[in-house]
């Protein structure tokens, strides 16, 4: 038998005697139960969802996209305004959820590396302690998911039409769109685990909206007579900022398809780019509603013939049709989960977290993509409720960041969390209490360099107004005043008014990294 931790014995006394009578609330589903119990965790997970397009942040996309469900849970529950990721990049930030590690300790760098998955991970503890546990959607880490009851994956960054699925017994393509069979099973591993008499651990994780965002069928004409407001910096000329910045490969300009991301298939380029694995899966009827709309667009834009600046703006456009788009197939598949557990008495007694494995640039410094420690790609979207335990429509703004969650869920499942782990539970800041001793700095580093999209490797510190970058390869140093340029325009390393600013971030940047035991022959 797996060990139990002292901690966590007297939250589970009354889990064994709810599992004793489990049959007695096989109707009523797991938070029926008398007897107070663990409460179960769904972790809600997007792909790439910039914090910026949902409207509970009030950004200037707001109100031409809203994001109802999403919002129903910073309604019910919390924001926080300043949730930043370790390294912004899918697979790395995926192994720093799992396993509460930086990714020099949990050995995930960059997507081509393969998770170790014999390392320590909070689900595994959960299960241990427990609880049932699931994980339904995107996956990316190349190895098999261990410390799961049941899993469901898609290859890769799988399909968004007919996606295929992987499991433990079988692999094989599943006709549909696919945010809402993610849902679809995600809803009936729980209707399946009803009356289990234990906490459930689901991570629901979505795919949408990444590259090449293809919307969904009920989507399609969704913001198609729409226009979006564009950032002030579309026009960004890298001025005042370093090599990397401006020899990246992720421009609305120059990296941006016209076949694969916006979607111009025509004669000349079908079969070519991501043709196979995007427009060329669908099937007759899913086609013929797609072609319905992008036809006349299609015909539109080579008839008008669009260079320089008036064709970034049309694309920027088309970007953003696109992107809200799968985004509010992800918002009405939250609903169904909200309304599920509300269904099912299961909302008292269930944390819901919404978040995404890194944020994204919608336009802003003329950029898609992510990898930059710059705000748009450093932060990610997080909203939490708990009835009960987290204040209604409250906004918390400290430090948080992917690394907290393993540590948070196994301190509101009454685990002791290992020493190995390097974030802090938010449980006290989901309570409204921030403890004085809260962290005033966090720690980024991403490396995939060379690679797709050509981002330089380089880490940094981040405090509440001033954030610190070394692009180690260039040896460039950045560093940024959030206060007064909030878009970090102005690069204000070396400016003689920061000096004794700038002393002390290389002094915190220094004690940081040594608090986190990163090695690193350069610094
Ligand atoms: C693919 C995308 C890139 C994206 C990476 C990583 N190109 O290579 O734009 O940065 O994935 O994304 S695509 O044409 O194949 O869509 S991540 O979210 O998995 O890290
Ligand atoms: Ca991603």
């Amino acid at each position: 038998m797996k060990p139990i931790h002292l901690s966590s014995f007297s939250r589970l006394l009354p889990l064994f005697f709810a599992a004793l009578f489990s049959f007695s609330c096989a109707e009523k589903g797991t938070g029926s139960a008398s007897e107070p119990q663990p409460p179960n965790i769904v972790f809600i997970f997007s792909d790439d969802h910039a914090f910026q397009a949902i409207s509970a942040y009030e950004h200037q996309l707001a109100g031409f996209a809203p994001t109802p469900n999403i919002d129903r849970i910073a309604k019910n529950g919390m924001r926080f305004d300043r949730a930043y990721v370790t390294n912004s990049i899918c697979a790395p930030s995926r192994a720093t959820v799992l396993t509460g590690a930086h990714s020099h300790v949990n050995g995930h760098r960059t997507n081509g590396d393969i998770f170790d998955g014999e390392q320590i991970t909070f689900p595994k503890l959960l299960r241990e302690n427990g609880y049932t546990t699931a994980l339904i959607g995107k996956w990316h880490l190349r190895s098999k998911p261990t410390g799961f009851d049941h899993w469901e994956i898609l290859p890769g960054q799988g399909h968004y039409y007919n996606p295929d699925f992987i499991s433990e017994t079988d692999t094989g393509a599943v006709e549909g769109y696919v945010s809402d069979l993610i849902t679809d099973k995600s809803l009936a591993w729980l209707e399946a685990n009803k009356g289990s008499g234990k906490p459930f651990m689901l991570m629901l994780q979505h795919k949408a909206p990444h590259r090449e965002w293809e919307k969904g069928p009920d989507h399609l004409n969704l913001y198609e007579d729409v226009e979006f407001p564009e950032p002030p910096n579309l026009f960004d000329d890298y001025n005042n900022r370093g090599t990397a910045a401006k020899e990246q490969d992720m421009t609305i300009r120059e990296t941006m398809q016209l076949d694969s991301d916006l979607k111009i298939w025509t004669e000349e380029n079908i079969n070519k780019g991501s043709y196979n694995r995007t427009y060329g899966r669908m099937n007759d009827t899913q086609r013929a509603a797609w072609d319905a709309v992008y036809d006349p667009i299609i015909a539109e834009f080579q008839e008008k013939e669009l260079k320089g600046e008036e064709l970034v703006r049309w694309k920027y456009q088309r970007y953003m049709r696109d992107y809200l788009a799968t985004i509010r197939s992800v918002d009405d598949n939250v609903g169904r989960v909200l309304d599920y557990l509300k269904a099912n008495g299961l909302e008292e007694n269930t944390l819901v977290v919404y978040t995404s494995d890194q944020g994204f640039y919608l336009g802003e410094h003329g950029w898609f993509d992510k990898r930059f420690m710059y705000e748009e790609s450093f932060r990610t979207p997080l909203l939490m409720q708990w009835p009960g335990e987290i204040p209604e429509a409250s906004v918390n703004s400290d430090l948080v960041s992917n690394l907290d969650f393993a540590q948070t869920f196994l301190d509101v499942a009454g685990v002791k969390a290992p020493d190995r782990m390097q974030g802090r539970s938010l449980l006290p800041l989901m309570r409204g209490k921030t403890p004085e001793s809260w962290r005033d700095y966090l720690y980024y580093h991403y490396y995939e360099f060379p690679a797709v999209h050509s981002v330089n490797k380089h880490e940094g510190i981040t405090g509440e107004r001033y954030k610190l970058i070394h692009f180690y390869e260039l040896d460039e140093w950045e560093m940024y005043d959030l206060e007064n340029d909030p878009m970090e325009m102005n690069n204000v390393y070396n400016h003689p008014e920061y000096d004794s600013i700038q002393a002390s971030m290389m002094d915190r940047f220094k004690r940081i990294k040594r608090q986190y035991g990163v090695i690193h022959p350069r610094n």
